[in-house]
């Protein structure tokens, strides 16, 4: 079962925090079981102190009592965990099911590590089948996406249940899209999509990730460096 592979990584990587760290929170179920670790360990009396890397997690964080630190208070964070939804064998990644990316992205960037937590169904040979997520600025979003149409790309709106556009914590809007080729080259499709004025962000976390922890079916975690 997917949920106890991510439980078991939630479970192993908590065993990398110590006593004084500034930790960051990713965002999505698997970091979610990471915060509920940290709750109970913070419960047993470990000193940290987090920053979050979206109000979903900000609100587990605070529930589970762990001590939080806003972004603007830190320039250093000892440790991010995240999850990710595709990683392939040099540690590159797609990020951003969750509409967390930007401040994913933020927190990895100022993190002296990154700890990727997945389960064994997040490893690929290649990037790319599970689409990528753009976070895009509202003002001239309809040409961002017909732009990003005309280079090949398909391209669709996250939308809430009711229909209405998704909203990230920035108060941008999330396009995913789809390739239509493959394989795809992580690093060219990086460089022409982020080039598009309007595009403030991309799922691809290509250099971000440390250590990553692979739940295995079997109740294994593997560590990979
Ligand atoms: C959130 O924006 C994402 O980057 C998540 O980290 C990613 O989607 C993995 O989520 P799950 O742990 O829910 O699979």
């Amino acid at each position: 079962m997917t949920i106890e592979m991510k439980k078991a990584v939630a479970v192993e990587a908590v065993k990398y925090l110590k006593d004084g760290m500034v930790v960051g929170l990713g965002s999505g179920t698997t970091a979610a079981l990471f915060i509920d670790q940290v709750s109970l360990l913070c419960k047993k009396g470990l000193s940290i102190r987090a920053v979050a890397s979206s109000k979903a997690s900000e609100r587990l964080a605070k529930e589970g009592k762990i001590p939080l630190l806003s972004i603007n208070e830190v320039n250093m964070i000892h440790m991010t965990v995240d999850g990710a939804d595709e990683i392939d064998s040099k540690k590159r990644m797609i990020k951003g099911k969750g509409g967390a990316l930007l401040r994913e992205k933020i927190l990895a960037s100022m993190s002296k590590e990154l700890l990727v937590i997945v389960d064994e169904t997040k490893m690929v040979d290649h990037l790319g089948a599970c689409g990528l997520s753009l976070e895009v600025v509202q003002f001239g979003c309809f040409a961002v996406k017909a732009r990003l149409e005309d280079m090949g790309y398909k391209a669709e709106w996250r939308l809430n249940p009711d229909g209405s556009f998704f909203s990230t914590d920035n108060g941008n809007l999330i396009l995913d899209l789809q390739f239509l080729t493959f394989p795809i080259d992580p690093k060219e499709e990086e460089k022409r999509i982020i080039y598009v004025p309007g595009v403030v962000e991309t799922g691809f976390f290509l250099h971000q990730a440390s250590r990553v922890l692979v739940g295995r079916s079997g109740g294994q975690v593997e560590m990979i460096v």
